[in-house]
């Protein structure tokens, strides 16, 4: 499950990429110093997990990670190639997610565009080069699918349909996430629209707290999510120790919880996954993220294929049972640890021991 930075060049989506995968990649205040796209792992922090691990005094904890990919800038015109356009749309298909990051930072170093900062007004201008772009793919296949429509193939024909119903919600400026045929927004996925894909805009800022309004609520009306982050600050703070850390963010008022921490909270929700946990003692406690709908029998798969090859049964409790009971094994003794069977459709919190023989 990936997630693809998406912005105008400059917005910060290396740096904020550096931020929440630890790497070091290139960032410059300079346009498209990205060129390529580039991978990293971002850890999704769960306060469940410690939960489960500090009642069973279970050392280790593994928690789960998301690919992130930084993405060249979208500059005005990219879909017909203008910056590196092309390329970084179609790095963009192939996403599940996209994180969107606008500059509100002021830095008279670093060049904006149009000189001038404007959340809003980029993000509308990256919003309507994907419109564009996926109008235009749209009208592709509608050419295809129009001669076998003729033809009267009923496939053809229902596909013909929900594409005139994306191409009208786009020329009304509506991203394809909010078209009402369900249908219709599962063609948009499979062919990898980019405004199919779910949304976090993040404000790239120098005042942490709620992003501004005017972002907000173009975010809502979008059927999107945002918050604010101040970047900059955050990856200083990233190359401080703990205690000089938490000495710079009493001074600047950012309070206990890290910006980043929440971003990619937020951002792994936009993936819409279960995550279900193992930990009912010693070593370790690890959360795994899957599909939704995931049958026991699938999800031990995850794990390691001999537990979905041989399995007998799941033993499963809601995480804060385990956590009430103190472990994994009272809540057993308890009754409140229940068998299922492989088809058992995993849910959220889980905590599961798979029981298995091969
Ligand atoms: N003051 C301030 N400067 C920032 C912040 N985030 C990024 N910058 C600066 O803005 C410039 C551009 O940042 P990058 O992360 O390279 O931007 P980008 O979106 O990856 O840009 P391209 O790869 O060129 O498309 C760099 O000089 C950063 O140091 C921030 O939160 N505050
Ligand atoms: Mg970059």
């Amino acid at each position: 499950m990936d997630l693809g930075l998406v912005g105008r060049t400059n917005a910060g989506k290396t740096a904020l990429f550096n931020l929440i995968t630890g790497s070091s990649a290139e960032v410059a205040p300079y346009p498209f110093t990205t060129r390529e796209a580039v991978r990293g792992m971002a850890e999704v922090p769960d306060p469940r997990i410690d939960a489960i691990a500090d009642a069973q005094d279970i050392p280790r904890r593994v928690r789960a990670h998301v690919q992130v990919v930084d993405i060249p800038g979208l500059a005005a015109g990219a879909g017909q190639g203008e910056g590196l356009g092309g390329k970084a749309l179609s790095e963009l298909r192939q996403m599940d997610a996209l994180i969107h990051v606008v500059r509100a930072f002021a830095n008279s170093e670093v060049p904006h565009p149009e000189d001038a900062v404007d959340p809003h007004g980029d993000a509308e201008a990256v919003d309507l080069e994907l419109l564009l772009a996926d109008r235009e793919q749209v009208d592709r296949r509608l050419e295809k699918v129009r001669k076998g429509a003729k033809s009267g193939d009923p496939v053809a024909r229902t596909e013909l349909a929900q594409l005139e119903l994306l191409a009208t919600d786009l020329d009304a400026g509506a991203p394809l996430r909010m078209t009402g045929d369900p249908d219709a927004v599962k063609l948009a996925l499979d062919m990898g629209l980019l405004t199919a894909k779910p949304v976090l805009y993040v404000v790239n800022t120098d005042d942490p707290g709620a992003p501004p309004d005017n972002v907000a609520a173009y975010a809502a009306a979008r059927d999107a999510q945002v918050l604010a982050l101040a970047v900059g600050t955050e990856l200083e703070l990233a190359q401080l120790s703990p205690e000089e850390a938490a000495e710079l963010a009493e001074e600047l008022e950012l309070g206990d919880v890290r910006g980043a921490d929440a971003m990619v909270r937020a951002a792994y929700e936009l993936l819409d996954l279960v995550t279900f946990f193992t930990g009912s003692g010693p070593p370790e406690a690890r959360a795994w993220p899957i599909r939704r709908g995931l049958t026991a029998d699938k999800a031990a798969g995850k794990i390691h294929s001999d537990l979905e090859r041989g399995f007998i049964r799941a033993e499963v409790v809601p995480w804060q049972d385990l956590v009430a009971a103190g472990s994994f094994g009272k809540a057993r003794e308890s009754a409140q640890v229940r068998m299922e069977g492989k088809d058992y459709v995993v849910q959220e919190g889980d905590v599961m021991q798979i029981r298995f023989a091969v």
